[in-house]
């Protein structure tokens, strides 16, 4: 009904919590009303982006491509939430500067890396430590914080993971 759509862009590490504040948010914002899409890293990477590796260049054209989608999204008038990793500052922006001003909203999950790695939901960073995974980010690949995102998400980490994320 005449809304207008816009780009909630998750980033964080892996097991920060990205994927289960994309679900809870969505949920709230359905339930208010909105119409709402969520673009998730890991699941794409089964379709869209199957072609694409963990390397740098890959990494990149991966964020690429779910900026584009998430504008599409957001230009039908849909809240776009995408949730991914997404480690590299320069592509993050690269996705800023495809929509106008106030229209992508960085959401950043500043979860140290010790906390992601004790939940380890998935067991990954444990083969990444002892060398199965190589080029796991956080562990042998950069992370490159956001430096001023619109929002910072230790609490709806909280709020949706519960006391386990409390320090
Ligand atoms: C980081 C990896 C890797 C490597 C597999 N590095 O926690 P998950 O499992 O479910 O989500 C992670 C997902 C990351 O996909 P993204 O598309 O979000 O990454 S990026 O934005 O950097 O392109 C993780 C799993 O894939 N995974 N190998 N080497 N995460």
């Amino acid at each position: 009904l005449g809304q207008k759509g816009c780009v909630i862009w998750i980033t964080g590490l892996s097991g920060s919590g990205k994927s289960t504040v994309a679900c809870a948010l969505s949920r709230e914002l359905h339930y208010r009303g909105h119409h709402t899409y969520v673009l998730d890293g890991d699941n794409l990477r089964h379709g869209l982006n199957r072609d694409l590796s963990f390397k740098a260049e890959d990494r990149t054209e991966n964020i690429r491509r779910v900026g584009e989608v998430a504008k599409l999204f957001a230009d039908a008038g849909t809240i776009c939430i995408a949730s991914l990793i997404s480690p590299y500052r320069r592509d993050r922006d690269a996705c800023r500067a495809l929509l106008p001003d106030s229209r992508f909203i960085e959401v950043f999950m500043d979860l140290p890396l010790e906390l992601c790695e004790a939940r380890d939901p998935k067991g990954l960073y444990k083969l990444a430590r002892t060398g199965k995974i190589k080029g796991f980010t956080g562990v042998d690949d950069p992370y490159e914080s956001p430096v001023n995102s619109e929002a910072l998400a230790p609490e709806s980490v909280q709020y949706c993971l519960g006391p386990a994320y409390s320090n």
